[in-house]
């Protein structure tokens, strides 16, 4: 009784409620100080700047929650289908302005933050960002999370729980230095564990066979070890929607049962031991991209998370109460890039051995569940895995490849009789000195569907890596051209812009982004620009203040902001960008009186900690950094500046602030691109290469507002099969060859000739991304835009269309074709559990 009326009370108490869900600048304050005193036992007095962020993140983490928790009742309970995205990186970025967003109570926040006597910035800035991802790869799929929850479309992104992401990249003496990113030490407010949903996963072993008593083969494989996967989920709420999707990572831990054995058999350290190696698997992400690492760690990872995952999803659908065999009504799962593409195996694994399916329903399971998307043609970025370190982790996966293949390369026989080279090439199974199993092949033939991730980038599939996989089911294919969520690369890096742009069209752009057409009306009137331009130079203000306060370094807002920030890759050609910066250091030094558009050249991104080339493509920008800002005949018209350690936090900061975009891979190598998405939509104009979506954002924006130059993928072949000589270009070209000499005699580096011979000899006798043979166009080109952008108005109505020409490139746009071309699934709008009718 006396319980009873203590529960009505609850449920009555508007107080209680309020605290937890109201919107009102009181009820945030209220809310604030209650997390500082019950959440982190704090008073004003003595609470951190950590203390008032996490305070403040709790409480709008509250406010998500009757979203999230009526989310996920929807989705188990009803009949729709689910998006399950398989990702091992999600590059998402800080949370709490985000959120704020969505939630659409950024202003209500900031006037509660203010009246607390703090700027909600400070605490903004507070945030250390989950880097689970690499670069371009995880950014794409933390998009997706975006758009999906924003459509509304029920949806489960899976991964994994990284300890250390993504390292921190400091600058010492030119040179990347590492260290470990720990995102963890101060608390993650935004996540949730839960210690009730694990699974084991169980990881080398062998196979035991037998036939049962029923006369069936058996096959039981006994694990090496086992680890246990606990969930820990992160809601993603859409834009203005009461969808909140989960993002569930999976953190590797000891299974109590093992731990205990070896404890009570007095084997204390052997069974710490073993829990610390439980624990690896989720400890680091791996650092590289576009070159894959053959670790067994890795393989581990990869399986750990596609295990817990595909565990998850069976359980959910059977407790629905439905049959295993109708699984692919339920979830479809999209597979980003190879690195889950186990999953297949591990599915057929699920269904065979535990719940006891025939093979060949099974497979068509399987094959009905699975979707691929490729993010690259880079050879060495194709996963294999060496057949024996494969057996090792995962030996039933082994047999249940071969017994795929054998049936596979039956159809491909019957198809293409005679001819080896197709069925070699088509085999899960490599031959070269060692044996080793091609991940690519397993998605393929496991997938209903393949795409590639921009237009040229999927027929350059078609036509090479995955060509007889076209040949042989042309019927998977399809583009999906990449895009990015205009929420955070636009609402809230760029609000000055956001408020102009919708001062003239309204606000139904940030959901609908092809709207941005309705600026096109304005590109010419000069009241528009100005405001425009002002808009920009903000921009460049607030980042020409960051550089300085990170760098100590002053640059002119005034200048040509010339942005290339990405991860560092040979293929991405930041040495072409610092040949065309030596080039014009020379003009100045030849002539210093010379008239030149002022410019600063800013660049960011991580090198691959073991990639060597790109380690000294950093040491070259800052050693030609160092000449060039510091020789009194340039008068401060040329600045270069590299901006340590990218990531999504200092993108924010980057991308509103570029006049010009440098995107100039060598064609046919950057499969998509998005960081060229998000400058031009921010109103830089791109000099670019026809590489990736390059090509799509020159369509759309139109070929007069798109600074284009360089060899065509198809050029670039020709080039090389008629045998490239990149020396014959620094012979023929003397302004080439000074650049290349000074580089080489040591003139940015103190006289040491040594220290860049790795770099120019692989120019001058290799240069595999045909940088010398592109030299000449990228020096032309930039002389154009030198003179375009001398001519204010005329840069102004170029930067308006830009954007308002953008509209394709949102990630709603690519999730709608997912969701309608590949998944079909559709949206369910979200209706919300009232939480004081819960008990
Ligand atoms: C990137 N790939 C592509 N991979 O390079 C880029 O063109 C594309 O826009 C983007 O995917 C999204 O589709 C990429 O980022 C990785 O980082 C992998 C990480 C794991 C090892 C292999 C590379």
């Amino acid at each position: 009784k006396i319980e009873e009326a203590a529960a009505e009370q609850v449920k009555n108490n508007i107080l209680v409620e309020d605290a937890r869900t109201g919107l009102s600048v009181d009820a945030l304050k209220r809310a604030i100080s209650n997390n500082l005193f019950y959440v982190q036992g704090k008073y004003p007095e003595i609470a951190t700047r950590n203390d008032y962020f996490m305070a403040i993140s709790y409480a709008v983490r509250d406010r998500m929650l009757q979203r999230w928790t009526s989310s996920v009742r929807q989705y188990i309970s009803g009949k729709n289908k689910i998006v399950s995205y398989l990702s091992a990186e999600y590059l998402l970025g800080p949370h709490l302005a985000n959120n704020l967003i969505n939630l659409d109570i950024y202003s209500q926040m900031e006037q509660a933050v203010k009246e607390l006597g703090f700027s909600l910035d400070w605490l903004i800035d507070k945030e250390v960002e989950p880097g689970l991802g690499n670069g371009g790869l995880g950014r794409l799929a933390a998009c997706y999370m975006d758009s999906l929850a924003s459509l509304e479309v029920p949806a489960i992104g899976y991964g994994i729980r990284y300890q250390f992401g993504i390292f921190e990249q400091a600058i010492s003496d030119g040179w990347q230095v590492e260290d470990t990113d720990n995102w963890l030490r101060r608390g993650n407010p935004w996540e949730i564990a839960r210690r009730e949903i694990s699974y084991d996963v169980k990881l080398g072993g062998h196979v035991q066979r037998y036939i049962d008593e029923k006369g069936k083969l058996i096959n039981n494989w006994i694990p090496g070890w086992v680890v246990k996967g606990v969930a820990y989920d992160t809601p993603i709420l859409g834009y203005k929607v009461n969808t909140a999707n989960t993002l569930r990572l999976w953190k590797s831990e000891a299974p109590r049962t093992f731990d205990f054995q070896s404890f009570n058999a007095g084997e204390y350290s052997n069974a710490v031991n073993q829990k610390i190696i439980c624990e690896n698997i989720s400890k680091v992400l791996y650092p590289n991209d576009e070159q894959i690492e053959g670790k067994k760690l890795r393989l581990q990872q990869q399986y750990f998370f596609v295990s817990c995952s595909l565990q998850d999803m069976i359980n959910i659908h059977l407790r629905s109460g439905d049959k295993i065999e109708n699984f692919y009504e339920k979830f479809v799962v999209q597979l980003n890039d190879t690195h889950p593409s186990i999953g297949i195996a591990e599915m057929m694994r699920l269904l065979l051995d535990v719940h006891r399916m025939e093979w060949d329903d099974a497979w068509k399971v399987t094959t009905k569940t699975f979707a691929y998307t490729n993010h690259t043609l880079l050879p060495e970025a194709l996963e294999t895995w060496d057949l024996e370190l494969f057996a090792s982790v995962l030996p039933r996966h082994l047999d249940i490849i071969y017994e795929i293949n054998k049936r596979f390369l039956v159809d491909v026989t019957l198809k293409f009789f005679g001819n080896h080279q197709k069925i070699d090439s088509l085999s899960l199974i490599g031959e070269g000195r060692r044996k080793y199993i091609k991940m690519a092949n397993l998605a393929s033939v496991g997938s209903f569907a393949i795409n590639g991730v921009a237009s040229l980038h999927t027929e350059l599939l078609k036509k090479t890596v995955l060509k007889d996989w076209y040949e042989f089911s042309p019927e998977k294919f399809s583009n999906k051209t990449n895009g990015v969520t205009p929420r955070r690369w636009m609402v809230l890096s760029n609000p000055q812009l956001t408020k102009l742009i919708t001062s003239k069209i309204g606000d139904t752009w940030i959901k609908h982004l092809e709207e941005l057409k309705g600026l096109e009306k304005y590109a010419e009137d000069p009241e528009f620009q100005q405001a425009w331009m002002e808009v920009k130079l903000e921009q460049k203000k607030k980042l020409t203040r960051k550089i300085h306060g990170t760098l100590g370094m002053i640059v002119n807002p005034e200048s040509l902001f010339d942005i290339q920030v990405k991860r560092i890759h040979e293929y991405k050609r930041q040495h072409l960008n610092v040949l065309h910066i030596i080039t014009l250091y020379n003009r100045i030094k030849r002539n210093p009186d010379i008239d030149i558009v002022p410019r600063t050249f800013i660049f960011a991104g991580k090198s691959a900690p073991g990639y060597r080339k790109a380690k000294l493509i950093i040491k070259l920008i800052n050693a030609v950094g160092k000449v060039v800002n510091n020789d009194p005949d340039v008068k401060d018209r040329l600045k270069v500046v590299f901006y340590p350690n990218y990531n999504v936090t200092n993108a924010q900061k980057i991308y509103p602030a570029a006049d010009l975009s440098e995107q100039i891979s060598t064609a046919g190598k950057e499969a998509s691109g998005t960081g060229n998405m998000k400058l031009s939509l921010n109103g830089a104009l791109t000099v670019g290469t026809l590489d990736g979506a390059n090509v799509e954002i020159r369509e759309c924006v139109g070929e007069e507002n798109f600074f284009l130059f360089g060899l065509t993928a198809d050029e670039v072949e020709k080039t090389k099969s008629e045998g490239y000589r990149p020396w014959e270009y620094y012979k023929n070209n003397k302004y080439l060859r000074e650049v290349i000499d000074q580089i080489n005699d040591g003139y940015f580096s103190q006289l040491d000739q040594l220290i860049f011979k790795e770099l120019t000899d692989s120019l001058l006798y290799d240069d595999q991304f045909m940088v010398l043979a592109d030299y000449q166009s990228y020096v032309e080109i930039q002389d154009k835009i030198d003179e375009a952008f001398r001519d204010k108005s005329n840069w102004a109505r170029m930067s308006i269309l830009n954007t308002a020409r953008m509209g394709k490139f949102s990630s709603d746009r690519s999730i709608r074709e997912y969701c309608n071309e590949i998944w079909k699934v559709e949206s369910v709008p979200v209706e919300l559990i009232d939480p004081s009718k819960t008990s």
